[in-house]
């Protein structure tokens, strides 16, 4: 039985094909900057998006036409619907996936029935893991879909809720141990707040930062060692987010004391929700030595929440992948598609189709930003941007042997600054679009 007849493999064809199941730019053995195209990527395929989105939206129902899937919350269903997801991975040349407990298991009555239900679908990931040696990015647990948490998780008034969450991301991170998943996500679904006057909030953020520390400990207790990720975003479900952007994570993380433990997952839409460019947020967050791993997707402009679109543009994933050579990757972390397609592409085909733009667009870009870098003309500019710190009295202030005093001295006997030269930024915009 095959869920996606109409395709084989999904192969490289180059720039000149035309086929839009194939990929004209990854190509995933091509070497860039020593690395393959694979590794640099490390993709992965979003399962609750992928193959558990229905396409419903809040004036209607869901419209995906999925035939293997029967719609039922049965175990068998679960159990199918792994085999379909591996094929559609093995076809597409996916080397990891990601999913929320919940996703791939249907939530029983108790915690009890919730846990083996998850144990029964654990199995099967574990074979279909085996049998096409794809990977588990990460592992979450949903702490935001289930009624329990409509005031959140661990930033619950209700402290039931606080330890709910923890029996559930308990076991999933066994269930992320057992399957071999090399890091564990936890975005804050529903860990924020609507309405300052019933929230107490400075409570709220020290229930988070303790619920952290427990998912330390016990990660240490049971020998878990992917890295821990947080995924800021500003907005959605609540009004106010605690994790609002990677500044503000990292300040958390910083005040408690979990910055040696954690790094962020970056999602572009999330980005943009925030007010912030994507670039902005990953440069922001490797610049502290906490980028962790990508959630890639796009918003749209003109609609103010989070679409996950598939990302498209050439100019946003060089802008990326201009970051991440900078800093030299994203292992253990990867590039995981939080996206979905369009209510009105509804066909399992376009499943496809969205995948493999999105991988293409991705490998554009890193073929433009090593481009850009092999030149070299931008990274000559921003040196000499900043060559009055090389020497002089800018050297002086970065070894810290100026000080208050010794400055004003300086600048009394100079009288002024050296005058200022221009940022030239159309002229770099212009020297971007040549590579695009
Ligand atoms: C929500 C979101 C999540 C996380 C995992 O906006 O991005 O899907 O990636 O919980
Ligand atoms: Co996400």
């Amino acid at each position: 039985m095959t869920a996606f007849p109409e395709v084989d493999k999904v192969c490289y064809e180059g720039p000149q094909s035309k086929n839009p199941l194939a990929f004209r730019w990854y190509d995933e053995n091509e070497v860039v900057e020593g690395k393959t195209m694979k590794e640099h990527f490390r993709f992965s395929v979003a399962y609750w998006h992928t193959f558990r989105g229905t396409g419903s939206d809040p004036f209607g129902p869901g419209t995906m036409v999925r035939p293997w899937d029967d719609g039922s919350d049965s175990l068998d269903n679960a159990r199918n619907r792994v085999c379909v997801a591996f094929e559609f991975m093995e076809k597409l040349g996916a080397p990891f996936y990601a999913f929320h407990d919940r996703d791939v298991a249907p939530e029983g009555k108790t915690l009890a029935e919730s846990n083996k239900n998850l144990d029964e679908i654990v199995k099967v990931l574990k074979d279909e893991q085996a049998r096409t040696g794809i990977r588990l990015l990460w592992g979450t647990a949903n702490l935001f879909g289930n009624p329990r948490y409509l005031h959140g998780a661990s930033t619950s008034c209700n402290a039931d809720a606080f330890a709910f969450a923890a029996a559930q991301v308990k076991k999933c991170l066994e269930v992320t141990k057992e399957l071999g998943g090399v890091n564990y996500v936890f975005w804050g679904g529903r860990e924020g707040y609507q309405n300052l006057f019933n929230t107490d909030l400075k409570r709220e953020l020290d229930h988070l930062g303790r619920f952290l520390h427990l998912a330390v400990d016990y990660a240490k207790e049971i020998g878990f060692t992917g890295q821990f990720l947080i995924e800021p975003k500003p907005k959605e479900p609540t009004k106010h987010q605690y994790d609002s952007d990677a500044a503000a994570c990292i300040n958390f993380l910083r005040a408690y004391d979990l910055l040696d433990h954690f790094k962020l997952n970056i999602e572009t839409n999330h980005a943009t929700l925030a007010g912030h460019t994507m670039m902005h947020e990953l440069d922001y967050a490797a610049s502290q030595g906490a980028l962790g791993s990508i959630d890639a997707n796009t918003g749209d402009m003109l609609l103010g929440w989070d679409t996950d679109q598939f990302p498209t543009n050439y100019y946003l994933t060089t802008e990326v992948m201009l970051i991440l050579l900078k800093y030299g990757g994203l292992a253990p972390g990867g590039v995981n598609f939080d996206a979905k397609v369009r209510r009105e592409s509804f066909e399992p085909i376009d499943l496809f189709y969205a995948h493999v733009g999105g991988m293409d667009a991705f490998a554009r870009g890193l073929k433009i930003a090593a481009a850009i870098r092999a030149d070299g003309e931008l990274a000559a500019f921003v040196r000499d941007r900043y060559r009055s710190w090389d020497t002089g009295i800018g050297a002086e202030i970065e070894a810290g042997k100026a000080d208050f005093k010794t400055l004003e001295t300086y600048m009394l006997e100079k009288g002024d600054i050296a005058p200022n030269q221009s940022g030239r930024q159309e002229m770099l915009e212009n020297l971007i679009n040549r590579y695009v």
